[in-house]
């Protein structure tokens, strides 16, 4: 099934694997509604994907987290792009990294109001119109810390968790529709992830990510381009990715240095 022509709304495209994963439907001739809180990154990827093979591309500023937006910004839609075919819940983040019991309650709403509640603002405006037309595909990202909690993680885990949940929860409550539901659930990826987790402390962040061969935003792109353009019959649910030299959320080969 191609995704050639369709409409792709991918939120927290900005950046990582929302970047990537524009740039890697603008390869198949998708169309590209774009959605992210900081437009200007976000017009640098909306002219990437035009110049990589997007048929055309409508950029949304847009904070996930803001109930009313979303609402407006889906029932605002011009015309020709109200049709959502895919859409892809990749906006998410993580904050912190300390014992639940001493942890930072600014940070726990803002993963929980991005990861969950974002996810579900989103979904509720835009799956309604697929049921309608008979045709859509969501695709949620999760995450291996959804899968196995980490010490100091667990809300971001948490927030992950309940990803999972939601995810399987819609493909039951679409059942009977020609609507498909499916997490895209990735270990260890290079982005700004971990700066972000750890604001902006960069020495931090690049630790990380030391001895692995983490898996790339185009490696992740790649997974949810084939999830999408699989037959129409077939529904992929859940596809657990990692570096090869990571096997869950804890346990992970490094190389010495
Ligand atoms: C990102 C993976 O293990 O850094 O979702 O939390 S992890």
């Amino acid at each position: 099934m191609s995704v050639k022509g369709k409409i792709v709304f991918i939120t927290g495209a900005s950046a990582g694997i929302g970047a990537a994963t524009a740039l890697a439907f603008a390869a198949e001739g998708a169309r590209l509604l774009l959605a992210a809180r900081r437009a200007g990154k976000l017009s640098e990827i909306a002219s990437a994907a035009l110049a990589r093979g997007a048929e055309a591309v409508h950029s949304i500023d847009l904070d996930v987290r803001d109930r009313r937006a979303v609402q407006k910004a889906i029932d605002e839609l011009p015309e020709e792009w109200s049709a959502i075919e895919v859409l892809v819940n990749n906006a998410g983040l993580s904050r912190g990294l300390e014992k639940l019991y001493v942890g930072k309650i600014e940070d726990w709403e803002e993963m929980i109001d991005t990861n969950v509640k974002g996810l579900l603002y989103v979904t509720r405006a835009v799956v309604p119109g697929m049921v309608v037309r008979g045709h859509g595909h969501v695709v949620n990202l999760g995450s291996t810390a959804g899968d196995l909690t980490y010490p100091n993680g667990a809300v971001y885990c948490a927030t992950k968790a309940a990803e999972r949940a939601l995810n399987d929860g819609l493909r039951q409550d679409v059942l009977g529709t020609p609507v498909r539901v499916t997490s895209v659930d990735p270990g260890m990826v290079e982005t700004d992830f971990s700066l972000v987790r750890f604001r902006g402390d960069s020495e931090r962040a690049s630790k990380v990510y030391k001895g692995v061969k983490a898996l790339t935003p185009e490696d992740v792109a790649e997974v949810i381009v084939w999830a999408t353009s699989r037959p129409a019959h077939v529904n992929i649910a859940r596809v657990l990715l990692t570096p090869v030299q990571q096997a869950n959320s804890l346990l992970f080969s490094r190389e010495e240095s």
